[in-house]
């Protein structure tokens, strides 16, 4: 085999949150004046939630805000997210991601999960997966977000495995980013499919078993 670990972004991959996040976005955007649609919202794709917010700021033209106000907005947009999340449930597993993974894990790989979220137990969790992983390398482990490669370095070492023997699934050009920069093949799907820096190119999740050999 050519790889002994697969480390599976959350976000876009496992399971899809984006309309969630938007959602949460666009009431905290609403009540501050701000201008936000779905396109600013694909550029939160991988983005941690501190970035994300300057993202959403950039069309701010209020007072300008201290980093304390920054981070209760972050808590504040954090909260709507949750309580949106709780509308998630093991049917926002598909089928096809969970026979392609219950196949990888009978390959004998280890698998783990490398997101920027700060909500990754509980997302998991939602959709039946708690127990599932080798490894979770989330936003709450990690100090550089995407494209620094720090969260997939993590899982790997969480899997003792080295970097380069783990394969890196991602839908976002910042995580394909990060994989390239520690040194790590990736696969990119979604919206990363098409990006020059992926190893490989995905239509579907279940084409990941080829990969392997
Ligand atoms: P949170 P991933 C990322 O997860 C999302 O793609 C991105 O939109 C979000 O801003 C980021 O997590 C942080 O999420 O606010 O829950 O900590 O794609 O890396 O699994
Ligand atoms: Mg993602």
């Amino acid at each position: 085999m050519k790889y002994r670990g697969i480390i599976f972004d959350l976000d876009g991959v496992i399971c899809h949150t984006d309309k969630y996040h938007y959602k949460a976005w666009k009431q905290l955007a609403d009540r501050l004046d701000i201008y936000f649609d779905e396109q600013i919202n694909n550029r939160l794709r991988g983005v941690s939630r501190m970035d994300s917010l300057e993202i959403i700021l950039e069309r701010y033209a209020g007072a300008p805000l201290s980093q304390e106000e920054k981070v209760q907005l972050a808590n504040e947009k954090n909260e709507i997210y949750k309580k949106l999340l709780m509308e998630m449930s093991s049917e926002d597993l598909s089928d096809e991601v969970k026979t392609t993974l219950e196949n990888l894990r009978k390959l004998g790989l280890k698998l783990a999960i490398g997101s920027s979220s700060r909500n990754a137990r509980l997302i998991l969790s939602r959709i039946g997966l708690e127990d599932f992983f080798d490894g979770i390398s989330d936003g709450t482990n990690i100090e550089k977000s995407k494209p620094d490669p720090e969260v997939f370095i993590k899982a790997a070492a969480m899997v003792n495995l080295e970097p380069k023997e783990c394969l890196v699934i991602e839908d976002a050009k910042a995580g394909i980013d990060a994989a390239h920069n520690g040194g790590m093949d990736s696969a990119g799907i979604g919206d990363a499919a098409d990006y020059s820096l992926a190893s490989y190119s995905l239509t579907r999740f279940s084409q990941i078993t080829d990969l392997i050999f």
